[in-house]
Protein backbone atom coordinates (compact mmCIF):
# COMPACT_ATOMS: atom_id res chain seq x y z
CA UNK A 1 0.00 0.00 0.00
CA UNK A 2 1.22 3.67 -0.87
CA UNK A 3 2.34 5.98 1.78
CA UNK A 4 -0.20 8.68 2.29
CA UNK A 5 1.59 12.05 2.55
CA UNK A 6 -0.42 14.91 4.08
CA UNK A 7 -0.18 18.56 5.47
CA UNK A 8 -1.94 19.80 8.46
CA UNK A 9 -2.13 22.48 10.87
CA UNK A 10 -2.30 21.44 14.60
CA UNK A 11 -0.07 21.24 18.00
CA UNK A 12 1.63 18.33 17.29
CA UNK A 13 1.71 17.05 21.01
CA UNK A 14 -1.98 16.38 20.07
CA UNK A 15 -1.38 13.75 17.86
CA UNK A 16 -2.19 10.43 17.71
CA UNK A 17 0.07 8.96 15.81
CA UNK A 18 3.07 6.20 16.44
CA UNK A 19 5.68 8.78 16.48
CA UNK A 20 6.28 12.51 16.57
CA UNK A 21 9.39 14.29 15.80
CA UNK A 22 11.03 16.95 17.75
CA UNK A 23 12.78 19.47 16.68
CA UNK A 24 15.56 19.78 19.10
CA UNK A 25 18.58 21.12 20.32
CA UNK A 26 21.99 18.82 20.69
CA UNK A 27 21.89 19.12 24.17
CA UNK A 28 18.83 17.03 24.26
CA UNK A 29 17.34 18.86 27.12
CA UNK A 30 14.57 20.53 26.10
CA UNK A 31 13.88 24.17 24.94
CA UNK A 32 11.43 26.55 23.50
CA UNK A 33 8.81 26.22 20.40
CA UNK A 34 7.67 22.73 19.50
CA UNK A 35 10.57 21.15 22.13
CA UNK A 36 9.66 22.93 24.96
CA UNK A 37 5.72 21.86 24.04
CA UNK A 38 6.44 18.61 23.67
CA UNK A 39 8.56 18.41 26.90
CA UNK A 40 5.84 20.04 29.18
CA UNK A 41 3.23 17.68 27.50
CA UNK A 42 4.83 14.61 27.45
CA UNK A 43 5.71 15.04 31.36
CA UNK A 44 9.32 14.98 33.48
CA UNK A 45 9.79 11.09 32.24
CA UNK A 46 10.62 12.31 29.10
CA UNK A 47 13.44 14.91 30.11
CA UNK A 48 14.90 11.88 32.46
CA UNK A 49 14.79 9.80 29.34
CA UNK A 50 16.74 12.28 26.80
CA UNK A 51 19.55 12.87 29.94
CA UNK A 52 20.67 9.32 29.39
CA UNK A 53 20.75 9.68 25.68
CA UNK A 54 24.25 12.08 25.39
CA UNK A 55 22.78 14.77 23.42
CA UNK A 56 22.96 14.23 19.29
CA UNK A 57 24.90 15.87 16.76
CA UNK A 58 22.98 18.31 14.38
CA UNK A 59 21.43 15.90 11.59
CA UNK A 60 21.09 12.96 13.24
CA UNK A 61 18.14 12.15 15.71
CA UNK A 62 17.58 9.84 18.64
CA UNK A 63 14.65 8.24 20.04
CA UNK A 64 12.88 7.83 23.06
CA UNK A 65 8.89 7.01 23.89
CA UNK A 66 6.31 9.05 24.24
CA UNK A 67 5.68 9.31 28.07
CA UNK A 68 2.61 11.14 28.32
CA UNK A 69 2.23 11.99 25.19
CA UNK A 70 -0.35 10.08 23.22
CA UNK A 71 2.05 9.30 20.56
CA UNK A 72 4.26 5.89 21.60
CA UNK A 73 7.69 7.40 20.72
CA UNK A 74 9.50 10.90 20.09
CA UNK A 75 12.06 11.09 17.32
CA UNK A 76 14.30 13.94 19.00
CA UNK A 77 16.25 15.50 15.72
CA UNK A 78 18.50 17.77 15.67
CA UNK A 79 18.46 20.18 12.44
CA UNK A 80 20.86 22.37 11.34
CA UNK A 81 20.74 26.37 12.45
CA UNK A 82 20.79 28.39 9.07
CA UNK A 83 23.42 30.15 8.59
CA UNK A 84 23.10 31.20 4.87
CA UNK A 85 23.03 27.85 3.09
CA UNK A 86 26.18 26.61 2.75
CA UNK A 87 27.21 25.45 5.74
CA UNK A 88 25.71 22.27 4.63
CA UNK A 89 22.55 23.04 5.57
CA UNK A 90 20.79 21.58 3.26
CA UNK A 91 22.85 17.50 3.87
CA UNK A 92 22.04 18.24 7.45
CA UNK A 93 17.86 19.10 7.40
CA UNK A 94 17.72 16.05 4.98
CA UNK A 95 20.02 13.33 6.80
CA UNK A 96 17.47 14.25 9.97
CA UNK A 97 14.64 13.51 7.93
CA UNK A 98 15.95 10.45 6.97
CA UNK A 99 17.06 9.10 10.37
CA UNK A 100 13.97 9.94 11.61
CA UNK A 101 12.06 7.76 9.10
CA UNK A 102 14.73 5.27 9.98
CA UNK A 103 14.05 5.27 13.72
CA UNK A 104 10.18 5.38 13.49
CA UNK A 105 10.61 2.02 11.21
CA UNK A 106 12.86 0.05 13.70
CA UNK A 107 9.81 0.82 16.59
CA UNK A 108 7.12 -0.45 13.22
CA UNK A 109 5.51 2.65 13.47
CA UNK A 110 2.97 3.00 10.80
CA UNK A 111 2.51 6.71 11.24
CA UNK A 112 4.58 9.78 11.63
CA UNK A 113 4.42 13.53 12.37
CA UNK A 114 7.08 16.09 11.40
CA UNK A 115 6.67 19.53 12.48
CA UNK A 116 9.05 22.05 10.11
CA UNK A 117 12.12 21.34 11.56
CA UNK A 118 14.75 23.87 11.93
CA UNK A 119 12.15 26.78 10.73
CA UNK A 120 11.30 28.38 13.81
CA UNK A 121 14.19 29.63 15.87
CA UNK A 122 16.82 28.02 13.56
CA UNK A 123 16.28 30.17 10.87
CA UNK A 124 15.97 27.90 8.22
CA UNK A 125 13.65 29.46 5.02
CA UNK A 126 10.60 27.62 5.17
CA UNK A 127 9.48 26.95 1.30
CA UNK A 128 13.53 25.76 1.06
CA UNK A 129 13.02 23.60 4.46
CA UNK A 130 9.82 22.47 3.07
CA UNK A 131 11.12 21.28 0.07
CA UNK A 132 13.96 18.88 1.55
CA UNK A 133 11.47 17.20 3.90
CA UNK A 134 9.16 16.36 1.31
CA UNK A 135 11.79 14.88 -0.83
CA UNK A 136 13.71 13.14 1.73
CA UNK A 137 9.80 11.53 2.80
CA UNK A 138 9.15 10.74 -0.48
CA UNK A 139 12.44 8.93 -1.41
CA UNK A 140 12.14 7.01 1.60
CA UNK A 141 9.15 5.28 1.71
CA UNK A 142 9.78 4.87 -2.24
CA UNK A 143 11.73 2.54 -1.09
CA UNK A 144 10.33 1.25 2.48
CA UNK A 145 6.76 0.29 2.78
CA UNK A 146 5.87 -0.10 6.34
CA UNK A 147 4.72 3.73 6.52
CA UNK A 148 1.29 3.83 6.15
CA UNK A 149 0.84 7.97 6.94
CA UNK A 150 3.43 10.84 7.35
CA UNK A 151 1.60 13.71 8.78
CA UNK A 152 3.97 17.71 8.24
CA UNK A 153 2.30 19.08 11.11
CA UNK A 154 2.11 23.17 10.16
CA UNK A 155 1.88 25.33 13.28
CA UNK A 156 0.52 28.36 10.63
CA UNK A 157 -1.49 28.89 7.85
CA UNK A 158 1.58 29.95 6.17
CA UNK A 159 3.83 27.14 6.46
CA UNK A 160 0.79 25.04 5.62
CA UNK A 161 0.11 26.42 2.54
CA UNK A 162 3.77 26.15 1.26
CA UNK A 163 3.15 22.16 2.22
CA UNK A 164 -0.16 21.82 0.49
CA UNK A 165 1.24 23.48 -2.88
CA UNK A 166 4.55 20.42 -2.55
CA UNK A 167 2.35 17.81 -1.58
N1 LIG B 1 3.25 21.84 17.24
C1 LIG B 1 3.73 21.90 15.98
N2 LIG B 1 4.63 22.81 15.57
C2 LIG B 1 5.07 23.71 16.47
C3 LIG B 1 4.63 23.72 17.82
C4 LIG B 1 3.67 22.73 18.19
N3 LIG B 1 3.19 22.66 19.43
N4 LIG B 1 5.26 24.75 18.46
C5 LIG B 1 6.06 25.36 17.56
N5 LIG B 1 5.94 24.74 16.35
P1 LIG B 1 11.24 25.62 16.58
P2 LIG B 1 13.81 24.90 15.32
C6 LIG B 1 6.60 25.03 15.08
O1 LIG B 1 11.74 26.98 16.89
O2 LIG B 1 13.74 26.04 14.39
C7 LIG B 1 14.10 24.99 20.50
O3 LIG B 1 14.36 25.88 21.54
C8 LIG B 1 7.18 26.41 14.86
O4 LIG B 1 6.14 27.32 14.54
O5 LIG B 1 10.47 24.90 17.62
O6 LIG B 1 14.23 23.56 14.80
C9 LIG B 1 15.00 23.77 20.52
O7 LIG B 1 15.35 23.39 21.83
C10 LIG B 1 8.10 26.13 13.68
O8 LIG B 1 7.36 26.08 12.48
O9 LIG B 1 12.46 24.61 16.14
C11 LIG B 1 16.20 24.24 19.73
O10 LIG B 1 17.10 24.97 20.54
C12 LIG B 1 8.61 24.72 13.96
O11 LIG B 1 7.74 24.20 14.98
C13 LIG B 1 15.59 25.16 18.69
O12 LIG B 1 14.38 25.63 19.25
C14 LIG B 1 10.04 24.65 14.43
O13 LIG B 1 10.37 25.75 15.26
C15 LIG B 1 15.27 24.41 17.42
O14 LIG B 1 14.83 25.34 16.46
Amino acid sequence: MATKLRAIKADITKLQVDVIVDAANSKLLGGGGVDGAIHSAAGPELLEACRALGGCAAGNAKLTKGFLLPAKHVVHAVGPVWQGGKQNEPELLATCYRRALELATLVDAKTIAFPCISTGVYGYPVNQAARIAVAQVRAYVSENGELEEVVFCCFSDKDLAVYEALL
